[in-house]
């Protein structure tokens, strides 16, 4: 049982975790080093406890998938997840003239005539990204985050390197390799990006016909961040598997600092008191290769999920 799985990181996070303050100044209850296994012949690991959007997920999985970094894709899918982290580079730049938006995460939380400012100034924000081009050029970029480092990944004497196209290409050949790896923690390139990457390494296996992938997230924000990194790498170790003719096997997901925020924890309460239904599948109605896919492709079959849970995100 999926959501199974994903209760039992929430209690053990709830209940043994330490009190911890934290970047965003939020505070959190935290622990260090967890496991959990989904076996993804049981169905697609898109948690039922809560409605989790997969339009979002799929968007943002396609958009790593093309190298792309800057959110205008996102955002022409109506996808708003990345929004905070290019408009705090936005407003803290030489560009920006409006209201001070200094820590503007915190403060549209606890003041209302700050959150309406607030509100017209992201507003407007994607209105550029959406219409001006050199405005989406320059505001819209996350720096050099996942996209650039999964396909794009520059060395130091500029050769570029494909690492997505690489690993799946080595899976064909060399199945039974133990160096099918994609990093996306390129500690050179840091501090250009945005947020520096959260799920930072995966890995993949093949035994019997199936494919396997392992997941390495440095930092999980267990109730808003991690559903989205469950259905977002089942996905990817789908897409691979279909890519390479092999079955699909266990999505192994591996937590650094596990954390649940302090202005999560009723949410979290609401979720754990529901009873969870079976998992949806997915379907792509297209023969393409996942490097040519669009959210178009996809269908998610029988998903049948508890109403959605708002929570606030710590910038
Ligand atoms: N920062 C923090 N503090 N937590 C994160 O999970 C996180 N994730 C990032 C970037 N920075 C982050 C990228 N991924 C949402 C989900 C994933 C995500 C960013 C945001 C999110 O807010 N999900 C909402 C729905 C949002 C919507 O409908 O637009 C949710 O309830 O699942
Ligand atoms: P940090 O860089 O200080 O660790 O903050 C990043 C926060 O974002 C942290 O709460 C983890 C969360 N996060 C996820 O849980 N999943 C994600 O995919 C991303 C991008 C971030």
């Amino acid at each position: 049982n999926f959501d199974k799985v994903y209760h039992e990181l929430l209690e053990r996070v709830r209940d043994t975790g330490s009190k911890k303050s934290d970047r965003t100044g939020t505070g959190t209850t935290s622990l260090f080093g967890h496991q959990m296994r989904f076996d993804l012949s049981e169905g697609f690991p898109l948690l039922t406890t809560k409605k989790v959007f997969f339009k979002l997920v799929a968007t943002e999985l396609i958009w790593f998938m093309r190298g792309d970094t800057n959110i205008k894709y996102l955002l022409e899918y109506n996808n708003n997840i990345w929004n905070e982290w290019a408009f705090k580079r936005y407003v803290e730049s030489d560009e920006y003239h409006g209201p001070d938006m200094t820590d503007f995460g915190r403060r549209a939380l606890i003041d209302e005539s700050f959150n309406e400012d607030y509100k017209r100034e992201m507003d407007q924000f994607k209105q550029n990204i959406l219409n001006d081009e050199v405005f989406a050029e320059k505001f819209g970029t996350l720096g050099n985050v996942y996209g650039k480092q999964w396909r794009h990944w520059e060395g130091p004497d500029g050769k570029i390197v494909d690492q997505l196209k690489n690993v799946v290409e080595a899976i064909k050949t060399n199945p039974y390799s133990r160096r099918h790896i994609v990093s996306a923690w390129n500690p050179s390139e840091i501090e250009t990006m945005a947020l520096p990457p959260c799920h930072s390494l995966f890995q993949f296996y093949v035994s019997d016909n199936k494919l396997s992938l392992q997941l390495y997230q440095r930092s999980a924000d267990i109730f808003l961040g991690v559903p989205f990194n469950i259905a977002s790498y089942s996905l990817l170790l789908i897409l691979v598997a279909r890519e390479c003719g092999l079955e699909v096997g266990d999505y192994v997901h591996t937590i650094g600092d596990a954390h649940i925020y302090n202005n999560h924890a009723d949410a979290v309460e609401t979720q754990l008191s529901r009873t969870s239904f079976k998992p949806p599948t997915i379907k792509i109605n297209s023969d393409k290769s996942m490097f040519d896919l669009e959210y178009e492709d996809f269908e998610v079959v029988d998903y049948e999920s508890h109403g959605y849970i708002s929570a606030p995100i710590a910038v």
